[in-house]
C-alpha cells in the first residue's frame, strides 16, 4: 500500500484512515449494489445486513503488541489486515460462497487471501468465511491499493461469535473451563441450526415451485 508520506505523524495517520474509510465505503456500495441486483433478477436477499467498521487505534496497538511488532504506521498498514472490516450477515451457509464468489469477480477487487473457517472452524467452534481483498482508492496522485478484511457468516454463527467475543475480552483469552465447553457446545448447536434451517428453505423453495401454476403454452388441443 504507497501511503502518502508526510512528515507529520498526525497528518499520515489522518491519510491513512481516510483510506481505509474510502475503502470501506467502496466495498459496501459494491455490496448493496450486488444485493440489489441479486433481488432484482431472483427476487432473493442473500444478504441480512451488513456492519463496518475501523478498527480503534487501542485495538491496533494491542494487536501490533500482541503479534510482537513495534507500534509504527509502518507495521500498522504493513502487518495488519483488519483495520478496515466489513461483515455481511447471511442467511444461509450456502449464501456465504455466493457472496464471495461475487465479491471475487469485482475486476477492481484483488483477493489476498482466504480463511475458511466454515470448512476449517477454529477450535473455540468459531465459523466464518474470511476474505482479505484490496482495492484501488483514487487519489489525486493515483490509485491506492486499501486492504479490507470481508467476514461473511449466517446469522446464527454471527450471534454464536458476537457473545464468544465478549467473554473472550471480558476474561483477556482466559474464560473458564467450563464456559469455554459451553461455547463450544453451543457452537455445535449453531451448526445443527444452520443446517435444519437450509433443510427447511430447501423445502418451503420445492414446495412453491411445485404450485406454480404451469404456464399455458397455448397448444394444447
Ligand atoms: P477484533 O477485536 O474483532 O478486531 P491475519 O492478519 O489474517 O493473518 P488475524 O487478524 O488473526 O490474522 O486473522 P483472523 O483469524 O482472520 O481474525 C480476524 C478477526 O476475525 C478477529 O479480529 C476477530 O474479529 C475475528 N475472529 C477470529 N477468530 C475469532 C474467534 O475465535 N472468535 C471470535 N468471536 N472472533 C474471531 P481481532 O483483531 O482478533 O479482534
Amino acid at each position: 500500500m504507497n501511503i502518502p508520506k508526510s512528515f507529520d505523524q498526525v497528518d499520515q495517520w489522518k491519510s491513512i484512515i481516510f483510506l481505509y474509510d474510502s475503502a470501506l465505503r467502496e466495498i459496501n456500495t459494491k455490496i448493496e449494489i450486488l444485493n440489489n441486483e441479486f433481488v432484482h433478477i431472483y427476487n432473493y436477499n442473500p444478504i441480512e445486513h451488513i456492519k463496518s467498521r475501523l478498527k480503534t487505534p487501542d485495538s491496533i496497538v494491542k494487536k501490533l503488541k500482541r503479534y510482537g511488532y513495534d507500534v509504527t504506521i509502518d507495521n500498522m498498514v504493513e502487518k495488519l489486515n483488519d483495520i478496515a472490516g466489513i461483515r455481511i450477515i447471511c442467511s444461509f451457509t450456502s449464501d456465504i460462497y455466493q457472496i464471495a464468489e461475487m465479491i471475487t469477480k469485482q475486476s477492481d477487487v484483488t483477493v489476498l487471501y482466504v480463511k475458511d473457517y466454515i470448512e476449517n472452524p477454529k477450535p473455540n467452534g468459531y465459523k466464518s468465511y474470511h476474505m482479505v481483498v484490496t482495492i484501488p482508492i483514487y487519489l489525486t496522485d493515483g490509485p491506492v491499493d486499501t486492504k479490507v478484511e470481508v467476514q461473511i457468516r449466517t446469522v446464527a454463527m454471527d450471534f454464536w461469535a458476537s457473545l464468544e467475543h465478549k467473554i473472550y475480552y471480558k476474561f483477556e483469552g482466559n474464560a473458564p473451563a467450563y464456559l469455554q465447553q459451553e461455547l463450544k457446545a453451543c457452537a455445535d448447536v449453531v451448526n445443527m441450526l444452520d443446517k435444519k434451517m437450509f433443510s427447511l428453505n430447501q423445502a418451503i423453495l420445492e414446495l412453491s415451485e411445485a404450485q406454480k401454476p404451469i404456464p399455458d403454452g397455448g397448444d394444447s388441443k
